[in-house]
């Protein structure tokens, strides 16, 4: 059967080929060597800052997590906007700064004036992450991670976002010469290969059986982004009302919504696992619907999922992160299907937002 025809066709097609595009992905950096060069020319740096818009951003908040973790250096995410508009709030203090700027497209407008700031006005030299080679945020960047080969024709990204994340965790292990981590990241897409076209299925059928009002996505440490991206995945196909917690600060106010219409998507992680299990049983003992995505499955997991997700991959959590994107990527596109939505078209979106001269705030950055 092709996955290419149909309403939402292209992104199904492409959400579903994503462990062949991070092998791709990942022999293409091994083969050009760029890990190493970057990884070299970046080395001395004492702090990081992941910036983009949209699933950019929130791949940068994963992606500082996961750096931090693996090297055990300072990392955070911010959107462009904000370090354009509060840039003293956001570099305050900072020395040695190893500015990361992501964007799919290298045309988004905030992304390539925040990189313009950070080169020309704060005189620091930056690393672009994208997947459209010769775009102006290669250009205005110093140096440059390339992945053509996850690029999408889809508006939503899918493989862009689970493939640049994978590419900076490869970075981040190269950096902290973690060579055990890189193998680990190298063997995770054919462990992967087989999850997407069962899990599609099994989602399809979860989403036919279900109504669901509303959505929410938990997940800490490096899963909170990647709760966010899986938030924003719903919102831009489906149109439907979603947010993305920390899973502990739920408790404080957000689960008020709970009930058998609130889809409650849970990314456990391992680290936190048992207090974020305390969690997932409050949340079913309050009547909500479950979704857990998980590497093992034990018997508190089994008893409070409605669909469980077991990835079951012997591998350490940094190496099987990107995995945890597929199941609301694929929730994304059932529920708009169902909803009579086109996954392919998204209401009100473009591929890249680029705005005019004319909206350029005055303010120093912007
Ligand atoms: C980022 C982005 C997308 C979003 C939207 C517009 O683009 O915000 O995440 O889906 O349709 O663009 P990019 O800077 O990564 O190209």
């Amino acid at each position: 059967m092709s996955h290419n025809s149909g309403q939402g066709g292209q992104t199904l097609a492409e959400t579903l080929s994503q462990p062949q595009c991070w092998a791709k992905c990942l022999s293409e950096l091994q083969a050009s060597g760029d890990l190493e060069s970057i990884g070299r020319r970046f080395a001395a740096g004492g702090e990081w800052l992941f910036v983009g818009c949209g699933s950019s951003y929130y791949l940068a908040q994963s992606a500082a997590a996961a750096l931090s973790a693996i090297t055990g250096l300072r990392a955070k995410a911010v959107p462009a906007s904000e370090l354009l508009l509060f840039p003293e709030a956001v570099l305050a203090g900072s020395a040695g700064l190893v500015p990361v700027l992501i964007s799919r497209s290298g045309k988004t407008t905030e992304v390539l004036r925040a990189a313009e700031y950070l080169e020309g006005t704060r005189n620091l030299r930056t690393l672009a992450v994208t997947c459209a080679p010769g775009q102006p945020l290669e250009k205005a960047a110093s140096a440059a991670i390339r992945l053509s080969a996850a690029d999408e024709q889809s508006t939503v990204m899918t493989r862009s976002f689970s493939s640049m994340l994978l590419a900076l965790e490869a970075l981040a292990a190269t950096v902290a010469g973690d060579q055990s981590l890189l193998e680990n990241l190298r063997r995770m897409p054919a462990l992967a290969e087989p999850l997407p076209a069962t899990l599609h299925a099994r989602i399809l059928e979860f989403v036919a059986a279900n109504h669901f009002a509303d959505y929410v996505y938990l997940g800490q440490g490096p899963f909170y982004g990647l709760a966010c991206e899986a938030a924003l995945k719903i919102t831009e196909m489906s149109c439907s009302y979603a947010q993305p917690f920390h899973a502990l600060e739920f408790r404080h106010g957000p689960k008020a919504i709970l009930g058998p219409e609130v889809l409650v998507t849970f990314l456990l992680s391992e680290q936190g696992r048992q207090a974020e299990l305390d969690v997932l049983e409050e949340v079913k003992r309050l009547g909500a619907t479950t979704l857990v995505v998980t590497n093992t499955a034990g018997e508190r997991v089994r008893a409070n999922a409605d669909l469980l997700v077991e990835l079951g991959f012997d591998l350490p959590e940094y190496a099987r992160l990107t995995v945890y994107g597929l199941a609301g990527q694929l929730l994304g596109i059932a529920t708009a299907l169902k909803k009579g939505f086109n996954p392919d078209q998204p209401r009100n979106l473009s591929r890249v937002v680029v705005l005019e001269p004319a909206e350029k705030p005055e303010h120093a950055a912007f």
